[in-house]
């Protein structure tokens, strides 16, 4: 089938096509094929608006999801090809952070295969987020272009014009189709003409904030410590609603006249899914072109109908309880921007404040702030967190107060990772044993995992599957010896820690403990099997204490690979630029899962989701989902430790946690910290961050690192020396293999379908 693609396209067979050809080719093929299965549908239809999508590289995922993938590979090797080579080829497109991007990418793929109608909304970034590059042992951000004439972007007619305070721009449409095994569902990505990719100036990331028309689709997230920056980001969200609310309201236009309706049936025919509150300005603006525009035959709809037409068709999801992340624009910033929104934000206050008197619940407090969450939360149908617990604490206490108002609209989708591109994509290896040993009914009902659980005790089953981990290690280390030129052992533990850099995900501490394991070491206990601790993270480009931890881990890498005492049995590795594709061979090839937030502080996590999926084994708080995963393994098979969410709440509210008190009280603690700081740590690293990291951690630890270092030492320690019982561990690999059905996306999807959606 390809061959006669690349025929038709070069005139040459297949294998005399170059790898880049191919991969033309390939998305050619693709592209025919899916076409097959675009629905036209004027049944009601999900719009799932995120201001990230992290969608990683396509092919592969792709033709798993066309069921093409065996075909092609195995064409492709007949005439001399390797997919695996084919795949270097595509750039990765870098339109997310980190968990709240990839969920929406495994959610719209989730959306298309169970067949659902479904398109997400979202930005266009040309250069998406940064790239992250090391000199010196620290963190450098440069641009990280993906759009190439040949990606998987199809430009469209539709275009609006959108109205900010001060200037127009005209938008323009482009589309990524979304394959699932029974409908092909779109990603609509809105862009501006103007955008210009050399006003970036130096060898950074640096630009000319205030030039809207050139810079609006430019990068993810800009840097968003100066006002400059933060204006930016309320540019990028009203474009990214106004455009959306354009194609939504347009969409349902033409199935009114099709089934004889209005928009007063908007919430029969659309339902707005607002992935955090970067699309919240979808509510008012909707509310705004409905009132400006009148209904689908010209007639007038009053405030009254609008809010309420509105209120019925939106619904809210929340990721994070951090203080800082809920986001609050200034009065004075929308009316620069978006005047004509602020009119309507207003009234929608003020109908709060005519109903409820508690001040925690308006929309503008009395500093002018606008509290972006509150209005979904009033204007919404649905509020949901990300995990059991999650949720809860929302519930309980940051949202108590809208939940004591709205108890109905409160509920929990614990989040999930689509299978397609976690399992069967990145670890065929193992997704082929596991269909060997239970069949394929798994694929549609990711519960049927637990078949496997009938080989828990099959010693042949456990030593097949350590085998497969063996394979994955070698690969890796294969990898990044090629692409980073990083050398790492494949017969030792991989103990991986990848997600973005954030005090409260508590990297430090993981660094903190390889001190610990490096005193060890010196005082001559040497682990049994060498020990590697992977990391992958990048640091917001502002944030100063989070990029001091990267330093300090590349120090300590430094430090501890020159030391001939150490080096043999310990190894500290950060990965640069870790992004989907490094997770993809990271994960399968990982034994311990770090998944050590201060619990309470992670909605969900969804690294600890994939980790589990590919056999490795968790050590974490009880926290986000770990708590779900916990309850499913059992204690036998995951390693759990620190405080518990409660308690953790409890020191907040108290304010009575000291850093300073259990460093002064603990000589281990004492110690550990102090190395940050020691001789040998200065002259291999820049004083200025490690005194810095010191100080913050003795005199801070906002995320309370030293109240759980000791009892995460103690179950590591655990956890390694059961790794020695290699029987024992792959029981727990199996194990936590076949109890993860739960958290595949499909169910998630499922979930808010039956509750929320009702397509
Ligand atoms: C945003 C910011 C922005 C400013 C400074 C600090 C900060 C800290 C955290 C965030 C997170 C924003 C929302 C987010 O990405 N949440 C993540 O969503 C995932 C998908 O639901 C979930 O698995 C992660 O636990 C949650 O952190």
């Amino acid at each position: 089938m390809l061959n006669e693609i690349s025929m038709r396209i070069y005139g040459k067979s297949l294998g005399d096509c170059s790898n880049e050809e191919c991969f033309q080719a390939l998305m050619q093929l693709i592209k025919e094929k899916g076409n097959d299965r675009i629905v036209k549908d004027n049944g009601k239809k999900v719009y799932y608006i995120s201001a990230e999508f992290l969608i990683g590289k396509l092919l592969s995922n792709n033709l798993i999801n066309l069921g093409l993938y065996d075909d092609v590979k195995n064409e492709l090797a007949s005439a001399g090809k390797s997919l695996t080579d084919i795949e270097e080829i595509e750039v990765e497109p870098s339109l997310g952070n980190g968990g709240l991007g990839r969920l929406a990418a495994c959610f719209l793929d989730s959306i298309a295969n169970e067949g659902l109608n479904g398109d997400g909304i979202g930005l266009n970034y040309h250069l998406g987020l940064f790239k992250q590059v090391f000199e010196n042992g620290k963190q450098k951000e440069v641009p990280n272009p993906w759009i190439e004439s040949d990606s998987w972007l199809i430009p469209t007619d539709v275009s609006y014009k959108i109205d900010f305070g001060n200037l127009s721009v005209v938008s323009r449409m482009y589309d990524i189709d979304v394959y699932g095994g029974k409908r092909t569902n779109k990603l609509h990505l809105f862009d501006v003409e103007t955008v210009d990719e050399s006003i970036v100036t130096g060898d950074g990331i640096d630009f000319d904030k205030e030039d809207i028309s050139k810079n609006l689709t430019l990068f993810l997230y800009p840097d968003d410590s100066d006002e400059l920056g933060r204006l930016l980001r309320i540019y990028q969200q009203y474009f990214m609603v106004s455009n959306g609310a354009h194609l939504i309201l347009d969409e349902c236009r033409d199935k009114c006249k099709a089934l004889g309706k209005t928009f007063r049936n908007l919430p029969e025919l659309a339902v707005i899914q607002i992935n955090d509150t970067h699309p919240t300005m979808v509510i008012p603006e909707l509310i705004r072109i409905l009132t400006t525009d009148g209904d689908v035959d010209g007639s007038v709809i009053t405030m009254d109908e609008a809010i309420e037409i509105v209120s019925k068709s939106c619904a809210y999801t929340n990721h994070t309880i951090l203080a800082e992340a809920l986001e609050k624009w200034p009065v004075k910033y929308l009316e620069k921007v978006v005047p004509q929104l602020m009119l309507i934000i207003r009234e929608l206050d003020r109908r709060v404040k005519e109903r409820y008197t508690d001040e925690s619940v308006y929309i503008i407090d009395d500093k002018d702030l606008v509290h972006m969450a509150h209005i979904d939360i009033h204007y919404g149908m649905s509020v949901n967190g990300v995990a059991k617990l999650h949720t809860e604490i929302l519930k309980d206490t940051e949202l108590n107060n809208f939940y004591k108002i709205y108890p109905e609209k409160f509920n929990n989708k614990t989040n999930g990772i689509t299978f397609r591109r976690w399992l069967t994509h990145c670890d065929h290896e193992l997704s082929e044993y596991i269909e060997q040993l239970i069949g394929t009914d798994y694929r549609q009902d990711a519960d049927k995992l637990s078949d496997l659980m009938r080989y828990a005790d099959d010693n042949n089953v456990i030593e097949h599957i350590l085998d497969i981990k063996k394979h994955n290690k070698q690969s890796l280390a294969a990898y990044l010896k090629t692409t980073q030129n990083i050398d790492i052992n494949p017969e030792s533990v991989f103990d991986i820690q990848i997600k973005r850099l954030h005090e409260y995900k508590r990297q430090q501490m993981n660094a903190l403990y390889i001190i610990n394991k490096y005193f060890d070491i010196k005082a001559g206990n040497i682990p049994k099997t060498p020990i590697t601790v992977i990391f992958g993270a990048k640091a917001a480009p502002a944030y100063i204490i989070a990029k001091d931890i990267i330093h300090l881990i590349l120090t300590l890498g430094k430090v501890i690979a020159a030391d001939p005492q150490v080096s043999p049995y310990l190894k500290v590795v950060l990965v640069e630029n870790y992004n989907v594709t490094l997770a993809e061979k990271l994960i399968p090839a990982c034994d311990i899962s770090e998944q050590i937030s201060l619990a309470s502080k992670e909605a969900s996590g969804t690294g600890n989701m994939k980790f589990m999926l590919n056999g490795a084994v968790t050590l974490g708080t009880m926290d986000g989902a770990n708590v779900e995963i916990a309850e499913l393994v059992g204690s036998d098979n995951i390693y759990t430790f620190g405080a518990s969410s409660d308690e953790v709440i409890a020191h907040y509210e108290k304010s009575d946690y000291s850093a300073r008190k259990l460093y002064e009280e603990d000589e281990l603690i004492k110690k550990c910290v102090d190395f940050i700081v020691s001789d040998t740590m200065l002259e291999a690293g820049d004083p200025e961050n490690l005194n810095r990291l010191y100080k913050e951690i003795v005199g801070k630890d906002w995320f309370m690192a030293l109240l759980d270092f000791k009892d995460y030492i103690r179950v590591k320690e655990q956890a390694l020396a059961d790794y020695e019982d290699r029987a024992v561990w792959g029981k727990k690999m199996l194990v936590n293999i076949a109890k993860a059905g739960f958290f595949s996306s499909d169910r998630t999807i499922r979930q808010y379908n039956n509750d929320i959606w009702h397509l």
